[in-house]
């Protein structure tokens, strides 16, 4: 059998060891490797820990692997912690909520907090989400009787009630904290100043507040934080969209000198209030982990779509929400809500940008790795979180054909881009962690995603729902700050139009084994 991808990580990666000894483990900017060195070189200092999960240990060095330690036990995903305690910061949304439920049925013990705006701002835009979700307390008892799980939760605002999340890591001490707790729209950071103001403040400065609480209360907990590849924009240049820092052999050429760029971060270009928020988040999260030596994963995740996890599958009680309004859908879930409406998927400019995605059950995939894996003391690390890329009009033909198979007939239609974005441009997106280093294989196809949406949009009571809504799907919020409806480019049937591909190589970056987009891009050619 192959060896798991954490099996060779030792006590320096655990959240259960204590750092001990005469060495300053936690000043500023030192590495394992210098630290080790400095005990070799001086006898009267010593590099020890303790364990906080076996304390009949005494003091010993940092050298048990995951594979040889008791409290890690094997499972298909890599060794695992015992009852490892995860808080989700942002637990009732569209993903805290999966990640709750596929996590405490593992066997984490899983505590999560909410201040529930997310469902607060989706009323605001006068929609609400297509799946019915229940309130949180129903949510926790459905989960306990169907999958006998028990998932904690507080109503806090990270931001403001800062000192109620303080209490609840004194209580829970988490092993490791995943930061979803952040509002995930960039046009509802588009709005207006008040808008804008909300989400960087709640965003950066709530983010803020979690690095200082962490440092306090549990230093040796890791942070596992949503970011965006929206950090980074879409580079005209065509240079390659690594992942966070430069690459060993990067290399700077300027006035006939040279310089290397490895490991330093890479530019970020970032398209919204919002996404400028995100790479502030990056410099506080790095600077936290090279100040205190916290530990972090900063994912930048790629635009997420669909409805199924197999623990939601169990039972409608346990489905996550569903958004399709202009602020909260995002393009493909909105795609297929405007394909059961009867609208024409509303492509914003030429169409022809690319982005990166994934797909939920495959993002949740990603996270139960990063969490069983934690990075050490000091270790700030990103991961391109994406399994494809693709075009926005490829995407408006995949989901118009699977439409077909629902007896739908779906015209698609160019809008006006209310958004500054390039919407034709090059894009190589370097992925390689998580398939290399954290053993992870996507397993979430495209088109099998968009049908399950369909069955789940279609049902009549959500369909329902949709049509109740149906006024908010079309955008009006204007990067400029206008609330005008976006003239109407162009309407055309699918498969009708032929997009050139002219940088077709670069579209066979990541995953170069999915037919499915190879046959998109045969398709778009
Ligand atoms: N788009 C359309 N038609 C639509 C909606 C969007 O053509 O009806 C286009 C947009 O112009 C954009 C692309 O589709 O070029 C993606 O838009 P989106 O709304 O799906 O995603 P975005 O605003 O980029 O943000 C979403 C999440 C955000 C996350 C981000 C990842 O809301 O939280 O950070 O995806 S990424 O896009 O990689 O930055």
């Amino acid at each position: 059998m192959n060896k798991r991808h954490n099996c060779d990580k030792t006590c320096w990666n655990c959240p259960a060891a204590i750092l001990k000894g005469n060495v300053d483990f936690r000043a500023c900017g030192q590495s394992k490797e210098e630290i080790k060195k400095k005990v070799e070189e001086n006898p009267n200092l010593n590099m020890v820990i303790e364990c906080a999960r076996r304390p009949e240990l005494g003091h010993f060095e940092p050298n048990i692997t995951f594979e040889q330690c008791p409290e890690w036990i094997e499972t298909k995903y890599g060794y695992m912690l015992k009852e490892m305690r995860v808080m989700i910061l942002g637990i009732d949304g569209y993903l805290g909520w999966p990640l709750a439920l596929k996590l405490s049925k593992l066997g984490f013990k899983v505590a999560g907090v909410d201040n529930y705006w997310r469902r607060d701002m989706v009323m605001e835009k006068g929609s609400h989400t297509a799946v019915p979700i229940q309130r949180m307390t129903q949510r926790l008892q459905s989960a306990k009787e169907i999958l006998g799980t028990n998932i904690e939760f507080r109503k806090i605002d990270i931001r403001t009630e800062l000192d109620k999340l303080r209490e609840f890591m004194e209580e829970f001490k988490p092993e490791s904290i995943v930061h979803y707790a952040e509002i995930p729209s960039a046009p509802y950071s588009m709005v207006d100043c008040n808008h804008a103001l909300k989400v960087q403040d709640n965003n950066t400065l709530g983010s803020l507040g979690v690095l200082f609480a962490m440092k306090d209360i549990v230093p040796e907990s890791s942070m596992v934080k949503l970011g965006t590849m929206g950090e980074y924009g879409a580079p005209l240049t065509g240079r390659p969209i690594f992942e966070g820092m430069f690459p060993a052999d990067a290399v700077l050429q300027w006035d006939g000198r040279e310089w290397s760029m490895g490991g330093e971060m890479t530019p970020r270009n970032p398209g919204s209030f919002y996404h400028v928020g995100k790479v502030q988040d990056t410099y506080n999260v790095y600077e936290a982990c090279r100040y205190w030596w916290l530990r972090s994963y900063d994912i930048m995740q790629g635009v997420i779509y669909g409805v199924h996890t197999k623990e939601m599958a169990e039972d409608k009680r346990l489905r996550t929400r569903f958004d399709f309004d202009e602020w909260f859908g995002t393009v493909i879930n909105r795609f297929v809500a405007q394909a059961v409406l009867g609208i024409p998927l509303t492509i914003y400019g030429k169409g022809e940008q690319i982005r990166g995605f994934i797909g939920l059950e495959d993002a949740m995939q990603c996270m139960i790795r990063l969490i069983i894996s934690p990075p050490e003391p000091g270790q700030y690390d990103v991961v391109n979180q994406v399994s494809a890329v693709y075009r926005i009009v490829d995407l408006a033909e995949a989901v118009a054909e699977v439409g077909k198979e629902f007896g739908i007939d779906v015209k698609i239609q160019r809008l006006e881009n209310p958004r500054v974005e390039p919407d034709k441009h090059p894009m190589e997106v370097v992925s390689k962690k998580l398939e290399g280093e954290f053993g992870l294989d996507p397993k979430i196809r495209l088109k099998e995603e968009v049908r399950r949406m369909f069955k789940v949009l279609t049902n009549p009571e959500v369909k329902k729902r949709l049509e109740e809504k149906k006024h908010v799907v079309l955008p009006k919020t204007r990067w400029n700050g206008d609330k005008l409806e976006m003239d109407k480019l162009d309407e055309y049937e699918p498969g009708t139009k032929k997009f050139k591909l002219e940088l077709k190589q670069q579209l066979d970056t990541i995953h170069g084994n999915d037919k499915e987009l190879k046959g998109i891009k045969e398709n778009g050619n």
